[in-house]
């Protein structure tokens, strides 16, 4: 898969943030009305656990050609046989992990400002997540966020695709998109949606 032709919609998993719900259930009923990219990022799960639900996660997304990229971890990447590694900002650097992945794997970074995104796009990256956009609860501490006008700002100077996270429903689609984002990473959104085929169709024809 080429920068080109990723999905625009990409589901992070989070466990603790489901309302109760199994992620197993919540990533099938994603897939199911159409996620095709879907970061597993549970950062407290010890190895093991993290190798288990990887192992149930992964066929979900695989079953319906999607991708599916780990956080942080290149060993559990290569272990697993996932489509590639999503970067946070203070991982090994781009041009690292891209020598440990090579050039088939997906890179994917996290970044926080316009330079950081330039710095993930000159080492190599197939793509940057940019955020947080609008106010998110786990986000509060680091700040105050970004504003489309950043995101309007990375996008013309970033060739590379960029999807903007943080506090993304719906609604705020339009404004993303008109600021020149590839497209969106949502964690709430669809893990605390009440109807999550519902929330997802929205997200996917809005992005469409
Ligand atoms: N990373 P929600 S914002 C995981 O700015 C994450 O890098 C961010 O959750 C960043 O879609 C964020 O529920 C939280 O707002 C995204």
């Amino acid at each position: 898969m080429t920068s080109q032709t990723l999905p625009r919609l990409y589901l992070l998993t989070d466990r603790h943030h489901t309302l109760q719900r199994s992620l197993p259930s919540i990533v099938t009923q994603a897939v199911e009305a159409g996620v095709r990219m879907v970061q597993i990022r549970e950062k407290d799960l010890e190895t093991p656990d993290l190798i288990a639900l990887s192992r149930l996660l992964m066929p979900l997304v695989k079953q319906h050609q999607g991708t599916v990229l780990l956080n942080d971890r290149i060993d559990l990447v290569i272990a697993l046989g996932a489509d590639g590694v999503h970067l946070r900002s203070d991982s090994l650097p781009v041009s690292v992990a891209r020598r440990l992945l090579g050039p088939e794997r997906l890179i994917g970074i996290s970044t926080h400002s316009i330079q950081e995104a330039q710095i993930a796009e000159e080492e190599g990256a197939d793509f940057i997540v940019l955020g947080p956009i609008f106010d998110t609860p786990s986000k509060r501490p680091y700040g105050p966020p970004l504003g489309v006008q950043v995101l309007h700002e990375a996008c013309r100077t970033i060739r590379l695709p960029i999807f903007a996270i943080g506090g993304i429903s719906p609604t705020r689609i339009p404004r993303v998109l008109s600021s020149g984002a590839y497209g969106v990473a949502v964690i709430s959104s669809i893990l605390q949606a009440s109807s999550i085929p519902d929330t997802t169709r929205e997200l996917l024809a809005r992005l469409s």
